[in-house]
């Protein structure tokens, strides 16, 4: 050791001793330092230096421990001030030293120097002067000019009653010193979290220190609070085994808290250790020792951490980032993912249970993930066994299992979510479980909305619980601290699962499949007309199981008038053939109603107890809807939708009669040809959301005379005012702002007064007083004529979400063509209309792709092969209103994928 200390070495003339240097580690007392070398790939060599030819008093010891022979021995008088005034003046320093004296034993005396050569100040001669240290004369022979000046400076301090010199001796400068408390825990909450002046004495490991708490002298140990560090384990044989990096992170805190004068934060007491947080100017050991790979985070401790836990964690994350020290050979979770894997921006198409979600991917996939780190409500030992008879449905049987998926369905179905996976959790065979269950793969991510990490929400409602982990398990949420914060509120408040109240039961009658029951509940549900329900699972396009919640009962529900292609399904004479587009019609009905709130009429029952009726989702038809998505791909000539409707309209459920018409219309799909057969259509209502309503030109003149009679009629027979009773659904006819009478359909009753109504052949709205209502006569039925306005959107293009935007778009489009006979081709399906092309009857301009033109929409950029030629055109016009700066591009270019940013949807 020493000679590494001594390759720091200077050369000196030959006749005095060797001058040397080192960093001043710890003061031991008034007369003796330990000096360090410089770390080189490791923890430095020492020395202990005695100063040569003085003595300073001895510091108090404790008796050693488990031997009745030893007692606690106090300071002498003077001893602690020696200390402290040497340990002011060279903590951490540069110091030059002569060794001039070695004993037998090793022991080495010498001259200490503050700075780099002799003619720094001489701390053996300070101490002396005041008083702090004496002078060994009997040792003194021959005139060493050195000691002789020492001998000169104790006189002086003599003279001057300086310290040890003082009259009355110096009891009042021994210390009480306390080794043991009481009670730890209530000290450390009598202090309140309050920072305490302290002296760090001793340095365990990178994390453990002994402190001299002032100023009333109680040496207590700390563990800093959130952390540990590589230790050194005791054996059995009571030797010690390092553990990696133990003696480096040891170093790393002794060479900068040793010594030190610090304020610590007594921050917690769990059985006898105090857990505590040092505060230094310098900075935040805690903190420090994370950043450089000498620590990891520890959760039970973490949780007393008062300075902030994410930025323990940040520091963490940042040494494993960069595989520092006990992280070389870290590998995160995450590491064989791409960017793209990790952190993306998805849609929410189901919620499984209560801690995992169905998200459709940018690519259209649909993908599993799970809440990381939580956990589902669950049955508990008996509870399991209660029952066994009862059909077992976890979602209604499982206390607070329904509550915690409702609290998901409602906040994140159908919406957009940040999903950053924190791990995969890997399969497990059965095998390796020994017979538990296994589970597959599994992507585990924290979930955000709009900035509300979703799991924490949930367990904060005591809706979920919050895993616990073995402290180097990496597979955890990035968030996890946080989640086990919010647990610690749920628990605390009573909340959810951790309830005392009576768990919430569910008794859900399940009438699904079951036709004797079904059969009696038939009338009610008719009766009730529009009903609320939530669509539980999607057999297929067309089969649904709904949950009605005034009810509370699951049923099987089948949409009146159309079937669906069927699926593949298992039949006695063997697995049958699923037919041509069953999977798109399923997947288009779940994309659209699965685990939404819907409204559904019920109109009759099938003989297996299958209900059949209407639903309805945001306004949209589900019948309707379906029907429009097959239909808006067929040649336009062969089926019109109008007629479509009517039928829609008058077909009667037609349960077993084969699924012959959907089937018609998809197979015209199959068409690679883009068709352009433009017609004539007169455009009589343009929405704020950028659709438009068109009537058939063609049949025009079947509404004009069908107006004319009506309006006839109404003449001959004046309406008596308020004898009409509006009801949400029926056709009627309203009296419009002209003072004319137009066929209208009831859409909300609000009131008497304010009644909403839809012109179903003009696409307007209007809330009226029903004064300004009246019955449509049969004569002038949507039987004697389909409703006559058709709504659309523009193909090819994105509807701004910004309201200017949109705003500018919507004013433009009206100003061209309201109240104006156009062309029109439909192009390709939408969910809730057609999307097709304008042309201006006169010049055959384009009107979506003028709106391209002028900047003041962007380019939705369809896939399909048979459109491409009309998407390059479009984006032709799309690149000279960029390079034009016309208005939404009048900031500049950006790409397609920023769209999103900039309130654009596709
Ligand atoms: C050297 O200093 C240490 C620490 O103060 C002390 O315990 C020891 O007795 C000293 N050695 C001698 C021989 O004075
Ligand atoms: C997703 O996160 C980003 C940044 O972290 C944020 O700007 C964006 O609003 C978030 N999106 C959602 C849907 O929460
Ligand atoms: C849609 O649902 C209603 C039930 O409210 C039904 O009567 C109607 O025929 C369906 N179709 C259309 C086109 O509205
Ligand atoms: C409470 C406290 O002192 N926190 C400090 C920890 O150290 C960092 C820098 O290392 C400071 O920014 C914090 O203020």
């Amino acid at each position: 050791m020493a000679s590494a200390v001594a390759a720091q070495v200077q050369s000196n003339p030959a006749s005095a001793p060797q001058l040397q240097r080192g960093i001043v580690k710890m003061v031991l007392s008034g007369c003796a330092v330990i000096v360090r070398g410089q770390p080189r790939g490791g923890p430095p060599p020492e020395r202990q230096i005695n100063l040569s030819n003085i003595r300073a008093g001895a510091l108090a010891r404790r008796a050693v421990q488990g031997q009745t022979d030893t007692k606690d021995t106090p300071d002498e008088p003077w001893a602690f001030q020696a200390r402290e005034f040497l340990r002011k003046k060279v903590i951490g320093k540069e110091v030059c030293f002569t060794v001039e004296n070695k004993t037998p034993q090793g022991r080495e005396y010498g001259m200490v120097y503050l700075g780099k050569d002799t003619s720094g100040e001489n701390i053996a001669e300070s101490l002396v002067t005041e008083g702090l240290a004496t002078v060994r004369r009997e040792g003194i022979r021959g005139n060493n000019p050195e000691q002789a000046r020492l001998c000169d400076l104790e006189d002086q301090a003599k003279a001057a009653k300086k310290g040890l010199w003082t009259e009355g001796g110096g009891a009042h400068t021994v210390r009480e010193l306390k080794y043991t408390i009481e009670n730890p825990r209530n000290f450390v909450d009598s202090l309140h979290q309050k920072p305490v002046n302290a002296i760090i004495e001793h340095v365990r490991d990178g994390c453990i220190v002994r402190a001299l708490l002032l100023p009333d002298y109680y040496l207590v140990t700390v563990m800093l609070s959130g952390i540990k560090c590589p230790t050194f384990k005791r054996d059995a044989d009571g030797s010690e085994t390092p553990e990696p990096f133990s003696a480096e992170a040891k170093f790393f805190t002794e060479s900068r808290l040793l010594q030190r004068d610090v304020q610590i934060i007594l921050e917690s007491c769990p059985n006898q250790v105090i857990l505590g947080t040092i505060l230094h100017p310098n900075g935040n050991i805690t903190e420090l020792l994370l950043k450089e790979g000498f620590a990891r985070c520890v959760d039970w401790s973490m949780a007393v951490y008062t300075q902030g836990a994410e930025k323990l964690r940040a520091a963490e994350r940042s040494a494993k980032e960069h595989k520092v020290r006990i992280w070389k050979d870290y590998v995160a979770p995450t590491a064989n993912l791409d960017q793209k894997d990790r952190q993306f921006v998805a849609k929410v198409m189901q919620v499984v249970n209560a801690d995992a979600i169905v998200v459709k991917l940018n690519s259209g996939e649909h993908k599993t993930i799970h809440l990381s780190s939580i956990r589902p409500p669950r049955l508990e030992g008996e509870e399991k066994n209660k029952d066994k008879d009862k059909r077992f449905r976890p979602l209604y049987d499982i206390p607070y299992m329904f509550e915690a998926r409702e609290f998901l369905r409602k906040k994140l179905i159908g919406k957009k979510v940040n999903v950053t996976v924190d791990y995969i959790r890997a399969a497990t065979s059965a095998m390796e479980t020994g017979g538990v269950p296994a589970f597959p793969e599994r992507t585990c991510a924290t979930v955000t909305i709009g900035g509300i990490n979703i799991a924490e929400a949930l367990v904060s409602k005591g809706l979920a619980t919050v895993i616990r982990y073995r402290q180097d398990d990496d597979q955890r949420s990035s968030h996890y601290d946080e989640l086990l914060a919010a647990e610690a509120r749920a628990i605390k408040n009573g909340k959810g699962l951790h309830s005392k109240k009576e768990v919430p039961i569910h008794r859900v009658a399940d009438i699904s499949g079951e036709t004797q029951k079904a059969k009696q509940f038939l009338p009610f549900l008719q009766r009730a007309g529009r009903s609320e329900a939530v669509v539980e699972y999607v057999f297929s396009g067309s089969r649904l199981k709904l949950y009605m919640p005034k009810e509370t009962c699951l049923i099987t529900f089948l949409l009146a008038g159309i079937e669906c292609p069927r699926g593949s399904r298992n039949m006695p004479s063997g697995m049958q053939v699923a037919e041509p587009y069953s999977e798109e019609a399923t997947i288009f009905t779940k994309e659209l109603v699965l685990q939404r709130e819907v409204e559904v009429e019920v109109e009759s029952m099938d003989k297996a107890g299958n209900f059949i009726g209407w639903l309805h989702i945001e306004g949209v038809n589900l019948s309707v809807a379906l029907v429009d998505n097959a239909l808006s791909k067929v040649h336009f000539t062969a089926e019109r939708i109008g007629t479509f409707y009517l039928w829609l309209i008058w077909s009667e459920p037609r349960m077993n009669e084969g699924s012959g018409r959907l089937r018609s219309v998809a197979q015209l799909t199959e068409e690679k040809e883009r068709v352009a057969k433009y017609r004539p259509v007169y455009v009589t209502e343009i929405t704020d959301g950028l659709h438009f309503f068109a009537q058939d030109v063609e049949t025009g003149t079947k509404l004009e005379s069908l107006m004319e009679s009506m309006r006839g009629e109404i003449a001959a027979q004046p309406l008596v005012e308020g004898s009409f009773t509006p009801r949400r659904g029926d056709f009627c006819i309203a009296k419009f702002g002209d003072g004319e009478w137009y066929r209208a359909r009831i859409e909300k009753v609000e009131s008497p007064a304010k009644v909403h109504v839809y012109y179903i052949d003009y696409g307007n709205r209007e809330i009226l007083s029903s004064t300004r209502l009246a019955a449509l006569s049969p004569a002038f039925s949507t039987r004697t004529l389909p409703p006559q306005a058709t709504e659309y959107t523009f193909a090819f293009i994105q509807v701004p979400q910004d309201e200017d935007a949109r705003t500018d778009a919507v004013d433009s489009v009206v100003r061209d063509i309201q109240n104006t006979q156009c062309l029109l081709n439909v192009e390709y399906s939408g969910i809730v209309c057609p999307h097709v092309t304008l042309q201006f009857a006169d010049s055959k301009d384009d009107v979506g792709l003028g709106l391209v033109k002028e900047g003041l929409v962007m380019v939705d950029v369809r896939k399909e092969k048979h459109l491409q030629k009309m998407v390059t055109e479009y984006l032709n016009g799309q690149e000279s209103a960029k390079s034009a700066r016309l208005n939404i591009w009048r900031y500049g270019d950006f790409r397609d994928d920023d769209a999103d940013e900039f309130g654009f949807r596709r």
